[in-house]
């Protein structure tokens, strides 16, 4: 294999991201956790600091320039935000504290006004607990029940339990598009048909993929799509919903309070308009204009490059992983060239706990994470009660693969010697 892109993509980016450059416990940084929260490029961080530095002020409210100069460029990243993804337009956008925010919205705002009991919600059980417990609130209190599709014996979505479940009691379909734990990319376009060939409207949480492909939503025809700023370049405390705009006129506001409103009165109010009516309160102004250099960032490479790249890398991970005996990834295989499924591994070693290994890792300098990634259900149902992850972006590279898989190699070799 050759690593032709490799040099030219992470190589070229690597200095875009100084904190990738430092030692821990005297090792090179290994930064395999960014599936978790990416790293910002000096792009991003330089945008916070010239807004913090020169344009500081609340937006939509003064006349004077500062005021005039946050508002435009807090603005100007929700039509990045918007042509990034393909939205029809920019009320379609409405800034977030993160995905997990956006989805409550979501469940609050749509499914506690169109639920009822008898109503059925379809989710999976590979979802974020983010996409699983706003849902069991809310049909909690609407007596809707919910619908999980399971796996196939690949470990990929069983779409074909999926078309035995939906059925027209079915309001809301909210599914993964890539998941944080298998990694498996779902037939996202192929759910959304269906779903809506039953009436029911569709969520898609694109945590893991808005940072990772190209993504359309006009193509992909979902009602709403969520996303976390954080995993994407940018800030944390910034995110989005996107929804289709005729459904998001009619949804009532989530929260309540300045910004939202159009008048208020002592005994009623009305709501402004969209998108604003979602967003209540001093928005994270800087993050948002953060989050819009992280979108121009992205843009710039490509995310068709990113794609490829992040293929060569799952590619060699997995040929690297595979060769380690007793280690179990969950997930569907990629193809040889890295196809179907992102560029992270979740696994564990027979017999070794999945927090001892990344824990002796980060001795060597390599941050990977354990635990259940708030897939509690999923890991469930692999007997497991964890474990570990390496999550890669494009700034990684095959040379940190190596020196990974070794890493691991001698610290299994090193618990297997202990437990003789
Ligand atoms: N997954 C991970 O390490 P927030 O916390 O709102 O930014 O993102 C929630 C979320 C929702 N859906 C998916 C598919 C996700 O992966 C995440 C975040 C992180 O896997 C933190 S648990």
């Amino acid at each position: 294999m050759t690593f032709t892109q490799e040099k030219t993509l992470a190589a070229k980016v690597r200095s875009d991201f100084p904190i990738l450059d430092q030692e821990v416990d005297e090792k090179p940084l290994i930064y395999f956790d960014s599936a978790a929260t990416s790293q910002k490029p000096l792009a991003v961080l330089n945008t916070l600091r010239n807004y913090y530095e020169r344009d500081n002020a609340n937006v939509h409210r003064g006349a004077h320039t500062l005021s005039i100069r946050a508002t435009e460029a807090y603005e100007g990243a929700r039509d990045k935000v918007a042509k990034f993804i393909n939205a029809a337009s920019r009320q379609e956008i409405v800034f977030t504290r993160n995905a997990t925010e956006a989805i409550n919205i979501v469940a609050y705002s749509w499914g506690l006004n169109h639920l009822k009991a008898g109503d059925e919600i379809i989710l999976s059980v590979m979802e974020h607990h983010s996409n699983i417990v706003p849902w069991q609130i809310i049909a909690q209190k609407t007596g809707a029940s919910i619908k999980y599709v399971g796996l196939t014996e690949s470990e990929e979505l069983d779409l074909e339990q999926f078309k035995s479940l939906i059925c027209e009691r079915t309001k809301i379909v909210a599914i993964a598009h890539v998941s944080n734990t298998l990694g498996c990319i779902n037939p996202v376009e192929e759910i959304i048909a269906i779903a809506h060939q039953y009436g029911a409207k569709i969520l898609i949480d694109a945590c893991q993929s808005v940072p990772h492909m190209p993504i359309n939503v006009q193509a992909m025809g979902c009602d709403w799509l969520v996303a976390s700023g954080h995993k994407m370049l940018a800030p944390t405390g910034i995110g989005f919903l996107y929804g289709k705009q005729a459904l998001l006129e009619e949804m009532p506001p989530f929260f309540g309070g300045g910004e939202m409103i159009s008048e208020v009165y002592l005994d009623h109010f009305t709501c402004g308009e969209l998108p604003h009516k979602f967003e209540a309160g001093t928005p994270a102004i800087g993050e948002a204009i953060a989050l819009g250099a992280a979108v121009d960032y992205l843009t710039e490479i490509g995310l068709d490059n990113i794609h490829t790249y992040e293929e060569e890398l799952t590619a060699y991970l997995f040929e690297k992983l595979e060769s380690i005996p007793n280690l179990r990834i969950y997930g569907p295989k990629p193809t040889k060239d890295g196809k179907g499924r992102a560029a992270l591994a979740s696994f564990n070693v027979e017999g070794i706990h999945a927090s001892d290994l990344s824990t002796l890792l980060d001795r060597e300098g390599i941050a990977i994470r354990s635990g259940h990634h708030c897939t509690q259900p999923l890991h469930r149902l692999f007997d497991a009660s964890g474990s570990a992850r390496a999550s890669l972006y494009f700034y990684n590279t095959c040379e940190e693969i190596d020196t990974f898989v070794k890493a691991l190699k001698e610290t299994i070799d090193f618990f297997n010697s202990v437990m003789e």
